[in-house]
C-alpha cells in the first residue's frame, strides 16, 4: 500500500484528491489548517486510510512537529502532492496589497519549495512522485492575475527544474495547471465574497474538484517508467481571448 501526502486537504482540489487516492488504495496523510474539517475527512474515509496532520504549511517548526509524530503506517511517503495554495484579490498591481502578494508568495512558492525539499531524501529513497498543483495563470497573464499567476510560474519551472535534478533517481514530478475549477477558491480570492464566487461561476459549468482529484489518480497510477511534465486542463467553457491595447 503507498502512501500520499497532500497539502490543502480540507476544502476543493486536496479534499478530493484524498478521497480519489483513497478509492484507489492508497493512504493519504492529509494536511491544512482547519482541523475540524480533516477530522471529518477521517471520520468520512476511515483512519486506517487517512492521517490528519493539522499545520499552517507557511510554519515550519509546526510542520516538521506534526510531521515527526506520523504513525509509521502513514510516515513513508511516495508521493506528495503540492496543493496548499491561495489567490488573494483581483486588482491591478498598482492597487494591490503588499501584504496579500507575500502570503501568496509565502504559500504557494516558500512553502511548497521547502516541504518538497524536506522531503525530496525520502522520495528519492522510494523512487516516488511529487505533484504540484500550478496554474493556467502560470502561462497566460490575465489583469489582476500578478503575483498569483507569478507563483504558479514558479510552481511550474520548479516542477520542471526537479524533473531535470532528478534525472537518473527514478522520482517523477508533474506540474498540474487547470483553468477554472469551482472550488472554495474564490471565495478566498474575494475575501469571503460568496456573491462573487457564484457568480463568477454561474453558468459556465466549471470544472470540479473531483474532476482535478481524477487526474492526479490517474498520473499517479501511470507505469513507473512514464512521467506527464505538465498537464493544462480548462473546462469547454474557458478559452483565450485576445490581446488588450490601450490607444492615446
Ligand atoms: P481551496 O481554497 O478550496 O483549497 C485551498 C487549500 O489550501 C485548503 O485546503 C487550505 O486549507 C489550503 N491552504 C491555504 N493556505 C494554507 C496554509 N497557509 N497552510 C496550510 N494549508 C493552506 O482552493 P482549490 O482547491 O481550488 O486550490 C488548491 C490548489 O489548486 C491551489 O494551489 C490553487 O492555486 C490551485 N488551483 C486552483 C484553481 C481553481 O480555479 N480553483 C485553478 C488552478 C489551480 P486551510 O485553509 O484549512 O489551511
Ligand atoms: C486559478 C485559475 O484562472 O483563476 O489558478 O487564475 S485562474
Amino acid at each position: 500500500m503507498k502512501t500520499a501526502l497532500v497539502t490543502g486537504a480540507t476544502s476543493g482540489i486536496g479534499a478530493d484528491t484524498a478521497r480519489a487516492l483513497v478509492k484507489a488504495g492508497w493512504r493519504v496523510v492529509a494536511t491544512g489548517r482547519r482541523a475540524d474539517r480533516l477530522a471529518d475527512l477521517v471520520k468520512e474515509l476511515g483512519a486506517d486510510n487517512v492521517h490528519a496532520c493539522a499545520f499552517d504549511v507557511c510554519d515550519e517548526a509546526a510542520r516538521d512537529e506534526a510531521l515527526a509524530l506520523l504513525p509509521a503506517d502513514f510516515a513513508g511517503i511516495d508521493c506528495l502532492v503540492n496543493n496548499a495554495g491561495l489567490a488573494l484579490g483581483t486588482s491591478p498591481a498598482q492597487e494591490s496589497d503588499l501584504a496579500q502578494w507575500k502570503t501568496m508568495i509565502d504559500t504557494n512558492v516558500t512553502a511548497l519549495v521547502s516541504l518538497t525539499h524536506k522531503l525530496l531524501p525520502m522520495l528519492i529513497e522510494r523512487k516516488g512522485l511529487i505533484v504540484n498543483l500550478a496554474s493556467v495563470a502560470a502561462t497566460y497573464p490575465y489583469t489582476g492575475g500578478n503575483v498569483y499567476g507569478g507563483t504558479k510560474a514558479f510552481v511550474r519551472q520548479f516542477s520542471l527544474g526537479l524533473r531535470s535534478d532528478l534525472a537518473g533517481t527514478g522520482v517523477r514530478v508533474t506540474s498540474i495547471e487547470p483553468g477554472m475549477v469551482e472550488t472554495e477558491f474564490t471565495v478566498v480570492r474575494t475575501g469571503g465574497n460568496q456573491k462573487a464566487s457564484d457568480d463568477l461561476y454561474q453558468g459556465a459549468n466549471p470544472m470540479t474538484g473531483a474532476d482535478i482529484a481524477e487526474t492526479i489518480l490517474w498520473v499517479a497510477s501511470l507505469p513507473a517508467h512514464l512521467n506527464i511534465n505538465t498537464l493544462e486542463l480548462m473546462p469547454v467553457s474557458q478559452s483565450f481571448a485576445g490581446f488588450k491595447v490601450t490607444r492615446e
